[in-house]
């Protein structure tokens, strides 16, 4: 079955009822189509609403799809509201989580007496999990993310600033076959690595430093994100303490992803290793998340969160330990519940490298 047609199974969609797409995630993963626009289903009706720009891509991107373009002065919500009244739909699925409230009120004014329900995140659960063909563009994201990194670290050396690595590295992956990075990438050295989302700037790396190096390709549409914590010459003995500490709660989480596993037991793990270290208030953030099309997507390995792991989840396990004046360490690996476990999409080394 199409992912079209799933989503409008979950939403139980009766003829007479549509679903209205805005989200650019969400058009890509119903229709493969990666321009400006909104998308149009019914069980009679597979739309995309573009402007001129956008109207041979759509076509090309998305073959089942009718292409409908605005003309000029006309909303994208007026070209909807037309082809929602003259398919005799009475009500409508939309992202209230996503469409500003002045679009909102536009798409209200458009559609008259059509009603307007919440679509309640309903494609971001269908994306949850991944297929063959998902999850294999996520690894060669990955494969092509550890081969920048392999490269990067022949290149680090003292002097360079953090700008410096960041272009180097985000530069070879796109020499790699990256569409892009999938994120902005964080090199974060010395003290500076006690920010878990340090901006990088011109801090010139020394003999001593630990740089954090958090990052990933996006390939086909879908991200990787890694992060690797190296040593540029012998690090101090409590950074080292660090990294071990965290390398032990990446090792202890990642062999307990399974399916059937609660999402916030698996961040539990990390947080038992890391606080009885001693660090408990060092490590503030969650284990981990989900990633596919966004980098940050459901299910969170943390606290709070109740989902069961099921197969074809693919969730980062990341944990970090940051000391203010110090320093911090963070490892991470995406990784793909199978259905007897998990396995890395991530292969290089997590133990520490000294350059
Ligand atoms: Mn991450």
């Amino acid at each position: 079955m199409g992912r079209t047609e799933r989503l409008m199974d979950v939403c139980g969609l009766k003829a007479g009822e549509g679903i209205i797409i805005h989200k650019p995630a969400n058009v890509f993963y119903l229709s493969g189509y990666t321009g400006e626009g909104l998308l149009l289903l019914s069980r009679g009706l597979s739309a995309i609403v573009t402007d001129f720009r956008y109207v041979e891509q759509a076509q090309n991107q998305a073959p089942g799809f009718e292409v409908h373009q605005i003309s000029t002065g006309e909303t994208h919500a007026q070209v909807a509201a037309s082809l929602i009244h003259g398919a005799g739909i009475t009500g409508v699925y939309y992202e209230d989580d996503y469409v500003t409230v002045r679009d909102g009120r536009k798409l209200k004014e458009a559609l008259g007496e059509v009603q307007l329900w919440s679509l309640d995140m309903r494609p971001e659960q269908l994306r949850e999990i991944k297929d063959d063909g998902e999850a294999a563009l996520i690894e060669k994201a990955c494969a092509i993310s550890c081969e920048a990194f392999d490269y990067i670290i022949t290149q680090i050396k003292p002097g360079m600033t953090e700008k410096q690595i960041q272009r180097a590295l985000n530069f070879r992956m796109l020499e790699l076959g990256a569409d892009d990075v999938a994120f902005d990438t964080i090199v974060a050295s010395g003290p500076n690595g006690s920010l878990p989302h340090a901006i990088p700037g011109e801090r010139q790396i020394e003999k001593g430093d630990m740089i954090t190096l958090d990052f990933g390709a996006k390939f086909g549409g879908y991200c990787a994100d890694m992060t690797r914590t190296v040593a540029l010459g012998q690090p101090g003995s409590r950074m080292r303490e660090i990294y071990d500490i965290v390398l032990s709660a990446q090792i202890a989480c990642q062999e307990a992803l399974a399916p059937g596993r609660v999402s916030r037991d698996v961040d539990a793990i990390a947080r038992k290793i890391i606080g009885d270290a001693g660090y408990a208030e060092r490590f503030g953030h969650g284990l981990g998340h989900a990633v596919g099309i966004d980098i940050h997507e459901n299910p969170r390995l943390s606290p709070t969160c109740m989902d069961t792991l099921k197969p074809g989840h693919v969730v980062t396990v990341e944990p970090g330990i940051y000391v203010p004046g110090l320093g911090g360490v963070r490892i991470e690996n995406s990784c793909l519940v199978t259905d007897t476990g998990a396995r890395s999409l991530v292969s290089a080394p997590r133990e520490m490298i000294i350059l």
